[in-house]
């Protein structure tokens, strides 16, 4: 073993300002008070009820029906209810994995055979950085503020063959509008970048949900995007990822897909019709209604506490962070974690530079109202003693 590379600790051993944010978000698992990772862990509504006494029927019908027939309603139901209204129907476009990380696996692999270095958004999820670089690629951060005001300096095409953004951003929430897409688009294409999005909150944000297909096809770029089932619903971890690309992307994709796996669990298609096809008829505008009035509980309860605040006031997506600018989000955590309460420290999203994220804590909001409230009276507690 090299001297020199960084072993990542045990997993009993991680603390708050070592290991990834994953790491993190496994302790906290067993705990009633879990507002660390992004899933959805909140109860299922009346109508997910339903599909959920319904899971012997879909049982029987993934064992009797072809699975490429599920996987084309499984795929039409989730873009449509998303508002992804052109996204490529051909055979291979769509490739369905078991989590947008996987996807992810695939992407990075595919981008190394021909690309040396990203510019990535920062900040954003720790893994989409770590896959990356996990396949020898060299990252280039991409500043979330930067991104947003305008074109791309143009010299940064010079050094990077991959443009990769996460809209809506985790953890802030941030959303490429359409002009900025269709911008990004089309630099992208004029010198001959790949671009590729990571969507996996879009479903929490109507602001995300114009047809991106529409636009990424109409610029000739090369795409790729990553959607997701996983953060939308309480289904158990039970999901799927997808890796969805333009017919000129010139990448692997599909090969190094056969290398990883075969299909998705046809029950679990049949599944995502479904929950896709309630958020259609109505779950969707419930869910946005029960985040919208978790946000506005935890920032009522952390309203005018002394040096508190509300980094991203126009967020939409299912996380929250919060500014301290007494402790650092690491101090917050270790006190938090003394009442089995965990949340997630932000330094690891700011891949390039941990300490910009040293006064942010994330918190998930895809929890029932009640425990996610006495988590959050845990934090005011914990903010305000000495
Ligand atoms: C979030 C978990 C992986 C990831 C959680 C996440 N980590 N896949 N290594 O799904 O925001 O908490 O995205």
């Amino acid at each position: 073993m090299s001297g020199t590379q960084q072993v990542k600790p045990a997993l009993g051993e991680t603390e708050g300002d070592t290991g990834n944010l994953t790491q993190l978000e496994f302790l906290a698992l067993n705990s009633e008070f879990n507002i660390a990772d992004g899933h959805a862990r909140q109860a299922l509504t009346t109508g997910q009820n339903k599909i959920v006494d319904d899971l012997p029927l879909l049982f029987a019908e993934g064992e009797k029906r072809p699975v490429e027939e599920l996987e084309r309603e499984a795929h039409a139901a989730f873009f449509n209810a998303l508002g992804q209204h052109s996204y490529p129907i051909a055979p291979g476009r769509v490739l369905s994995c078991y989590s947008s990380s996987v996807a992810m696996e695939i992407l990075s692999r595919s981008l190394a055979e021909t690309i040396e270095s990203v510019a990535l958004i920062h900040p954003t999820f720790d893994n989409i950085a770590d896959l990356l670089r996990g396949n020898g690629l060299k990252l280039l951060p991409l500043d979330e503020n930067m991104l947003h005001d305008g074109d791309l300096d143009v010299g940064l095409f010079a050094s990077t063959g991959c443009v990769f953004v996460t809209t809506p951003n985790n953890p802030t929430g941030r959303v490429v509008s359409k002009e900025r897409l269709t911008r990004l688009a089309e630099q992208c294409a004029a010198h001959g970048a790949i671009l590729a999005l990571d969507t996996s909150f879009r479903g929490f944000d109507t602001r995300a949900q114009y047809d991106h297909y529409e636009i990424l096809q109409a610029s000739g770029v090369r795409w790729v995007v990553i959607e997701d089932t996983g953060k939308l619903w309480p289904t158990l971890d039970l999901k799927v990822g997808m890796l969805v690309h333009s017919d000129n992307l010139g990448l692997p994709v599909e090969q190094i897909y056969s290398d990883i796996l075969l299909g998705v669990s046809p029950l679990i298609l049949a599944m995502v019709r479904r929950f896709s096809e309630d958020a259609a008829a109505g779950g969707l505008e419930h869910l946005h209604r029960f985040i919208a009035s978790n946000r506005a509980m935890v920032r009522s309860e952390l309203a005018e506490l002394p040096g508190v605040t509300v980094p991203d006031p126009e967020s939409r997506a299912s996380v929250e962070r919060v500014g301290i600018e007494n402790l650092t989000g690491t101090e917050v955590w270790e006190r938090l974690r003394e009442h089995n309460v965990y949340a997630l420290p932000c330094r690891s999203f700011h891949w390039a530079n941990p300490s910009a994220g040293d006064h942010t804590l994330r918190l998930a909001l895809a929890r029932s109202t009640d425990p996610l409230t006495q988590s959050v009276r845990a934090l005011r507690h914990a903010l305000t003693q000495r």
